[in-house]
């Protein structure tokens, strides 16, 4: 299939995913539950979870990537509502809509995201209960990437990186943990589920290091050069919270060069995994060049 069909057979695969996995949104409490879906449902890219699904079609197994990428996208999610909340970034819009605490309030918005985070393990205990072993590695992998060494970690460094000096080290740090490491446990969870070699997950860790820092440096470059319609999210945000960023660092050419090493960089662990590479290699060169 070409990449584009692919693509978009992935997204309305996971689109489906989600709306099963997620709780009702009539269910009591009503806010709480519309808050979860108004932010899982309006929009996103569904990189993480098409992460999943692609890491699985490397060797595919008659396992089902979906629930695993639904979780996936609970916890990306989640972080994001944290994220924009008024003691983070402070951000009015999110998806192309209004941020979830703007939309409802900043106590549902913060809820919302704990529930959307505890949602994805749930997720996995149920969907996984009949492989016990592989279930506890899926949460391994999720919980390692989203808590106070990786994801977190990474957020508080991000904040507290706000107004210091530039500092190379730092910078790295941030982008690898606040993003880096869920976009690897994405890859790692897909392939999990096809009872991967060491040797394979050993690849598909350099995979996730280089795509989600790639992924992070063209994140911190449109902040500066799209605009806030293009991107769905306020745009110009690192600059007016002093944010450490690759630009601020490298300037904007410096930061496009490591983009580009970084998605090579990527593309040629992919062809050391091997397997169905077409699609993961397609995808690294297209999130290089997107403008959102
Ligand atoms: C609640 C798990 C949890 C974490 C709290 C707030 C926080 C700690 C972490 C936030 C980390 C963060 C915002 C990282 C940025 C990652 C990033 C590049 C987000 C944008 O991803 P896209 O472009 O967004 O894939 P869409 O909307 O397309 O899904």
């Amino acid at each position: 299939m070409p990449f584009e069909s692919t693509l978009n057979h992935y997204k309305a695969l996971i689109e489906k995913a989600l709306d099963t996995w997620l709780t009702p949104a009539d269910t009591q409490p009503e806010s709480l539950h519309q808050a979860i879906r108004y932010s899982q449902e309006c929009g996103g890219k569904r990189l993480r979870p098409t992460l999943v699904l692609a890491a699985h079609s490397l060797f595919p197994s008659d396992e089902d990537p979906l629930p695993a990428a639904a979780a996936v996208e609970c916890i990306h999610t989640s972080s994001l509502i944290h994220d924009d909340l008024p003691c983070m970034d402070d951000s009015d819009l999110r998806r192309g809509h209004p941020t979830c605490h703007k939309q409802f309030d900043e106590a549902t918005a913060l809820l919302a995201g704990d529930a959307l985070l505890i949602h994805a393990f749930t997720i996995l205990s149920r969907a996984y209960q009949g492989t016990p072993e592989l279930a506890i590695k899926l949460v391994e992998d999720l919980s390692h990437a989203s808590g106070s060494t990786c994801l977190i970690g990474g957020q508080v460094e991000d904040l507290l990186g706000e107004k210091l000096p530039p500092d190379e080290k730092r910078l790295e740090f941030i982008h690898l943990n606040k993003t880096a490491a869920l976009i690897t446990a994405s890859l790692r969870m897909g392939l999990r589920l096809c009872n991967p070699t060491d040797e394979q997950l050993k690849h598909i860790n350099t995979i996730g290091h280089h795509l989600g820092l790639a992924f992070q440096i063209v994140d911190d470059i449109l902040d500066q050069t799209e605009t806030t319609e293009t991107l769905g999210k306020t745009a110009g945000l690192d600059e007016k919270n002093d944010k450490l960023t690759y630009p601020r660092i490298y300037g904007l050419d410096g930061a496009k060069a490591k983009a580009r090493e970084h998605t090579q960089a990527a593309i040629a662990a992919c062809e050391d995994l091997g397997g169905n590479n077409e699609f993961l290699i397609a995808l690294a060169q297209k999130l290089e060049n997107r403008t959102h």
